[in-house]
């Protein structure tokens, strides 16, 4: 990537202004998992380290603003009711503005901020990675199946994928929350890879 170290200090400018102290940590996080994963499975490391420091950007933006990125988009089109998921709203919002705001990011990039919360079917391999970095990045609170998932996707990112989608729609299952239709097709589409003896665990690990 063309000046990726300009690039980094300007997003990290952004990032300093717009998230939480917690939040950034976080983006930290993910982005030194990322890194790892990426050198793991042979993706380019600038693309993912970018991928992963943006992936949030959105989270602390009003929900009205994010409602007109995400209804200039494929997800706004698609989806009409998204308003309905307030949770997945970061991730659709971060995409769209991204793409605007950074031109010269790849789809590549651009995919893996969209679809890191509810995953797809058929994602490529920097989704996959931003998808199960952000859930298994070092400063999640500590819990007996993290170690489990955090092994699995570094021995196989598929397996990986599948244990944090079947972890997630669990924990949706157990608070009542509805699952997101792309959440329900990615997890159909991975959960072959879901390795027999794997335990699911209920807690939350995504709230922050
Ligand atoms: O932004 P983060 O906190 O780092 O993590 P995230 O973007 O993965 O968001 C996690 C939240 O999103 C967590 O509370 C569970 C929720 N979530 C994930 N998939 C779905 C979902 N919520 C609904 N309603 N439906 C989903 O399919
Ligand atoms: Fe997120
Ligand atoms: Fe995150």
């Amino acid at each position: 990537m063309k000046e990726y170290s300009e690039l980094r200090s300007e997003i990290m400018e952004r990032l300093h202004n717009d998230l939480k102290d917690k939040r950034l940590l976080h983006t930290l996080g993910v982005e030194s998992t990322a890194i790892a994963l990426a050198r793991r499975y042979g993706v380019d490391e600038q693309e993912a380290s970018v991928a992963a420091l943006l992936h949030d950007c959105a989270k602390y933006m009003p929900v009205e603003e994010q409602l007109k990125w995400i209804r200039q988009g494929e997800i706004g089109t698609r989806f009409p009711d998204i308003d309905q998921y307030p949770k997945l709203l970061h991730a659709f919002s971060a995409a769209e503005l991204c793409a605007v705001e950074y031109p010269q990011l790849s789809d590549q990039v651009i995919d893996a901020i969209r679809y890191h919360t509810t995953g797809r079917s058929h994602m490529g391999t920097l989704e996959k990675i931003i998808f199960s970095a952000d859930y298994i990045e070092p400063g999640r609170v500590q819990f007996s199946g993290l170690q489990e998932a955090r092994e699995r996707t570094f021995a196989d990112l598929d397996a990986g994928v599948a244990l944090i989608l079947k972890q997630t729609i669990a924990y949706l299952e157990q608070q009542d929350q509805p699952c997101f239709a792309l959440t329900q097709e990615a997890y159909e589409f991975y959960k072959d890879q879901i390795p027999e003896e794997s335990t699911i665990i209920l807690e939350n690990v995504l709230e922050l």
